[in-house]
């Protein structure tokens, strides 16, 4: 096993990791910015360093601040959580150079998926469902043929981008030249990378992801899938799991797809495979995202595997500790993520200091959180006070348990998301199931308010 984990991260993920070394015996180094000496994440590492001052470019994406922390404390492995330093291949390689092992996929796994039209291809040549789309376009009269093709409306995505940036949808001949150029050009800017591709737009789709674990022997498993439709301007806002509109059979087909993907880039550790599902319930691979996910948890509660526990053995060189046919799916979790934002004001980020924290408790309820009474949410980095998880042995148990949960949640001193949480667990959209990536928007047109 490792001998000493640094947790380049911050927040809930921290803590998470935190938790998952300590029950394998591992030791830990936090590293922390200026803004979080507080931090809960510090007070439960084995030993804590500061590596900066708040601005997340001057700590947790500081390559030298961090690989100079591990190398000092004896560190032999990093793990990277989400965001940060999570997806960026540049960083696998500095760390492969000091000998430390990235707790994560291979820098040449990271740059397969990173590049969406690669990861395309490469889902075609393994049989994996995509969109009809194109490659990287060199001229608008190819993205013209491709429309006339396949029909408007399409979407123009940055090869670079993923998680719904860089993208531009097109309806008609008219926008297509205009769209193409500003979305090369942001594509330049933002990710430093032009290379744009077209696919066929499909309307409010469900967002469906497959979880899958491989280990450096080559085994590759799943655990279902999670539905992330209930999101706003791509962030989501309540996760599932299992998701209402998938079926055994398609679990099973969408899961093996999973892993013929993983399988072709030869995946190490924890990663998700991202599908959207149309109204005809056909589904298409999207994306791959090469990192452990916020929303883990609902699939730890339903498969009782600790996907990080699992991440940290895979990294070590130990082989997987389940076959697939060890993962039995029970019951259904939900998760609700818990920001201090002012749903009322278009979700502006309320950071502050909470003065009063009771967490809710019980049988099936989970909160992975970093906050405590008097804790100071900075407003340097997202604005997340935690995840409140749900279980139950059916959908409407989980729910229900949600409902009391959110009422249950003690957090004063900042606006938070609870309330608006308690109205989607009761809105009947939400209870029937049948919704999809239009739901947030939706929801605000039934209810008579601006969507923002
Ligand atoms: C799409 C799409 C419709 N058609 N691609 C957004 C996140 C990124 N991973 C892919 N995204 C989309 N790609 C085609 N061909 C619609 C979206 C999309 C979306 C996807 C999942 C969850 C929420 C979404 C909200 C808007 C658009």
């Amino acid at each position: 096993m490792f001998k000493k984990v640094l947790i380049a991260n911050r927040g809930e993920i921290a803590v998470r990791v935190i938790r998952a070394c300590r029950e394998l015996g591992i030791p830990t180094v936090a590293v922390y910015s200026q803004a979080d000496a507080k931090s809960l994440h510090v007070r439960l590492a084995t030993d804590a360093f500061c590596i900066g001052p708040a601005q997340s470019s001057e700590s947790y994406l500081n390559i030298p601040a961090i690989i100079t922390t591990a190398i000092m404390t004896g560190c032999d492995a990093i793990h990277p959580g989400y965001g940060f330093m999570s997806e960026r291949a540049d960083f696998v390689d500095i760390c492969e150079q000091h000998n430390i092992k990235f707790i994560g996929p291979s820098a040449e796994s990271m740059r397969k998926m990173g590049d969406k039209a690669t990861a395309r291809r490469t889902m075609i040549e393994n049989n994996v469902p995509v969109t009809p789309g194109t490659g990287i376009l060199k001229t608008v009269q190819e993205a013209r043929e491709f429309a006339h093709k396949a029909g408007y409306p399409i979407i123009l995505k940055a090869t670079a981008g993923g998680g719904g940036k860089g993208m531009r949808i097109v309806r008609n001949d008219d926008e297509l030249e205009t769209n193409m150029t500003l979305c090369q050009q942001e594509a330049q800017k933002f990710f430093g990378n032009p290379g744009v591709y077209a696919e066929k737009f499909l309307e409010n789709p469900r967002h469906i992801e497959v979880q899958i674990i491989g280990d450096s022997f080559g085994n590759v498993i799943h655990l279902g899938e999670r539905d992330c439709s209930i999101q706003r301007r791509h962030q989501k806002l309540l996760e599932e799991a299992p998701s209402p509109a998938i079926d055994e059979k398609t679990r099973q087909e969408m899961g093996a797809a999973a892993v013929r993907a993983a399988k072709a880039i030869k995946y190490e550790g924890a990663g998700t495979c991202e599908f959207l599902l149309d109204h005809d319930g056909k589904w298409y691979f999207m994306e791959m995202n090469t990192r452990v996910q916020v929303e883990h948890c609902v699939t730890e509660m339903i498969s009782q595997v600790d996907i990080v526990r699992e991440q940290i053995r895979v990294a070590a060189g130990k082989e997987l500790g389940y076959k697939q046919e060890d993962i039995k799916l029970r019951g259904h979790a939900i998760e609700c993520r818990i920001n201090a934002e002012d749903s009322e004001n278009g979700f502006m980020p309320c950071p502050g200091t909470i003065d009063a924290y009771v967490a809710p408790g019980g049988f099936g309820v989970r909160v992975d959180s970093h906050s405590y009474p008097g804790y100071k949410i900075p407003p340097y980095y997202d604005s997340m006070i935690g995840k409140l998880i749900c279980w139950g042995e059916t959908r409407n148990q989980a729910r229900r348990r949600m409902y009391q949960a959110l009422k249950e949640y003690v957090i004063l001193g900042v606006k938070t998301t609870i309330p608006f949480h308690q109205q989607i667990v009761e809105d009947e959209v939400f209870i029937s199931g049948k919704f999809n990536t239009g739901f947030i928007e939706d929801y605000y047109k039934r209810i008579g308010k601006e969507f923002k």
